[in-house]
């Protein structure tokens, strides 16, 4: 299943599957502010990628919530991992919002910054960090969109959803965006 858009010059699009296997210059992972690994899509990047990734990580030392920092993708198809933290969810007021969108742009400035063309998203913080999902794709998709209206230099912005009920969120709310 995927999903395609244009927006400005460039293409946003939605695709079920894992994002381990992605051929994108960078694929971001949802991390935790040690960066020391986890479960969920870290874990499967950290199997997948092999332990290069995690050593880069430790020399890193960690990444505030909002923040992003890269590694090259070792054993990934993917030349980098973009690994940015997103918030837990509590009750949404306290500031979720403002730090997942944050998450996402510092995600897409530093794949500009490297001169990447593209990039997938996993859907961050809602996993383990419990961000409702229809909430958490609204404001993924509209920062992607909004940075992609702004920025001509990447060319391509997939979200790789794993599972239909997280595809089908992004879905409804890609339509409720652009129609
Ligand atoms: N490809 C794409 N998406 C995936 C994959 C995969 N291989 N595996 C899981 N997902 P989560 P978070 C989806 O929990 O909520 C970790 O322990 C998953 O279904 O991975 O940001 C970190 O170390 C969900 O929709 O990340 C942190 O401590 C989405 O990815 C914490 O979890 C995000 O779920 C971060 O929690």
């Amino acid at each position: 299943m995927e999903t395609k858009v244009k927006i400005n010059r460039s293409e946003l699009s939605l695709v079920e599957g894992d994002i381990t296997n992605e051929e994108t210059d960078a694929i971001v992972n949802a991390a935790n502010t040690r960066l020391m690994g986890g479960a969920g899509v870290d874990g499967a990047i950290h199997r997948a990628g092999g332990p290069s990734i995690m050593e880069e990580c430790r020399k890193i030392g960690g990444c505030p919530i909002g923040q992003a920092v890269i590694t090259t993708g070792g054993n990934l198809k993917a030349r980098y991992v973009i690994h940015t933290v997103g918030p837990i969810y509590k009750d949404g007021n306290r500031g979720e919002a403002k730090l997942l969108k944050s998450a996402h742009l510092e995600s897409l400035k530093l794949a500009s910054a490297r001169g990447l063309k593209s990039i997938s998203f996993p859907a961050i913080s809602t996993g383990v960090y419990g961000y409702p999902l229809g909430e958490a794709a609204g404001i993924a998709l509209k920062t992607a969109i909004d940075y992609l209206k702004e920025h001509t230099d990447i060319e391509l912005i997939r979200f790789v959803l794993f599972g239909d009920k997280a595809y089908n969120a992004f879905l409804e709310e890609l339509k409720a965006i652009i129609d």
